[in-house]
């Protein structure tokens, strides 16, 4: 009787700070600003809930504790997003060198756009964080189609519509300033491109930006570039890294500095490392794609977490140090048939900007060829600061019981 009582908390008035579109029968779609009733914390990402009488799950991170504040609101979702802070790295020139100079990832755009040139002829194009333009730029001067709209929120906009100008393009290439949110658009459009990868794929989570503007601005039918995405895992030895910041504590000048490797694994290890460049013998099995997302159907919803499963059949034996991680796009032809385009940021294409994600166990594990590392990869937002997220790695060798492992990496917070 005791337990049925505790059991028993009374329900907690909630506030929706996003609305969420239930995508089965027990998932409750809610507004922004709908008041409800929590009644159970089921697990911490979906919790049960009751809105004007009916009863079903609801994404817990798009709720907020009690009244708030419209202004308070306003303020606590920009602190949220750090949209001022993005918006304000965009403005310079540094990124966008860094992007524009990435040959394999602006060559890959061009490429979309030749191979499809054809069949964007009086097609109309939304190009979505457009940076300095160069891919709207690329669709008006290699295809005709009948506009293009170039959306960006940063202030390197002006620019983009001098550059625009300065090529000829004006005629075609329409610059709004603005974020893809809150713009508006004459017409609804065929093609949404946009390049929105982050590290690991989904860091900044640019990505639900395109997903609300293909929800609001394409048409039935029309076409997303990339039109799918994948993120690939492998188990990798990483030698060079962990001598620079872990064996190194061993035994410098003579001495035993090991104490300090506790806080080594902290500050180098707890969280994980962008711009690895996987050497090609470090790796310690084929790479396998862990989570795919199909642009045409993802939602926004589904972001809250993503979970992938692999099976590694090692191919030598060496030292398990952790697992890299990249990505790769797709692009369909528009064309029946045709080719599609891949940009892949692997450690067997050419570097890209984004280069590869180091996740680094705590402790190096031997391994042996023919052994197995089996597991699952969790991506999980973070409910308070959007634009991050959680990467957790479970691993077993060889399935059994006391060779496992977790491993929680913050990216960032
Ligand atoms: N609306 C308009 N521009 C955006 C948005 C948005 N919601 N989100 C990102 N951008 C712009 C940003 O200012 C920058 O120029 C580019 O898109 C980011 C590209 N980042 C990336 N990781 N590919």
């Amino acid at each position: 009787m005791e337990d049925e009582l505790e059991d028993l908390v009374p329900p907690e008035e909630y506030v929706v700070r996003w609305s969420f579109t239930g995508r089965c029968s027990d998932e409750l779609s809610i507004n922004k600003g709908d008041q409800l009733m929590v009644h159970a914390k089921i697990t911490p990402e979906w919790w049960w809930a009751e809105l004007r009488g009916v009863f079903g799950y609801v994404p817990a991170s798009y709720l907020h504790h009690g009244v708030i504040e419209e202004e308070d609101e306003e303020d606590e979702e920009e602190d949220a997003w750090q949209d001022e802070e993005y918006y304000l790295t965009y403005g310079t020139l540094n990124l966008h060198l860094e992007m524009l100079s990435d040959k394999s990832r602006t060559e890959a755009y061009r490429r979309v756009i030749v191979n499809n040139s054809a069949s964007l002829h009086r097609k109309v194009v939304m190009d979505l964080g457009c940076g300095t333009g160069i891919m709207s730029l690329f669709c008006a001067q290699l295809a005709q189609p009948a506009a293009v709209y170039a959306v960006e929120a940063s202030s390197m906009v002006q620019h983009t519509r001098e550059l625009v100008k300065q090529n000829a393009c004006e005629e075609v290439v329409t610059v709004l300033q603005g974020r893809a949110e809150d713009i508006q658009l004459p017409e609804q459009v065929d093609v949404l491109v946009s390049e929105w990868m982050g590290n690991c794929l989904l860091f900044e989570f640019m990505v639900e930006s395109v997903l609300l503007a293909r929800d609001r601005w394409l048409r039935e039918g029309g076409m997303m570039w990339p039109s799918s995405a994948a993120l690939t895992l492998v188990p990798c030895q990483a030698r060079r890294y962990y001598a620079e910041k872990m064996a190194f504590w061993e035994n410098p000048y003579g001495l035993d500095f090991t104490p300090l490797q506790p806080l080594a694994l902290e500050e180098f290890f707890a969280k994980p490392k962008f711009s690895h460049l996987m050497e090609p013998g470090d790796r310690l099995a084929p790479p396998a794609d862990v989570i795919c997302l199909d642009m045409h159907t993802l939602q926004v919803a589904d972001l809250e977490e993503m979970q992938g499963e692999f099976q590694f059949h090692l191919e030598k034996s060496g030292v398990f140090h952790g697992f890299t991680a990249w990505f790769s796009v797709y692009f369909k032809s528009l064309e029946e048939g045709g080719a599609p385009v891949e940009l892949n940021t692997g450690p067997d294409s050419e570097p890209t900007h984004w280069k590869q994600t180091l996740f680094m166990l705590d402790e190096p594990v031997s391994v042996n060829a023919a052994d197995r590392i089996g597991g699952s990869i969790i991506l999980r937002r973070n409910p308070t600061w959007r634009r991050h997220l959680t990467v957790t790695l479970h691993w077993d060798i060889n399935g059994r019981t006391q060779e496992v492992g977790t491993k929680s990496f913050p990216m960032w917070r």
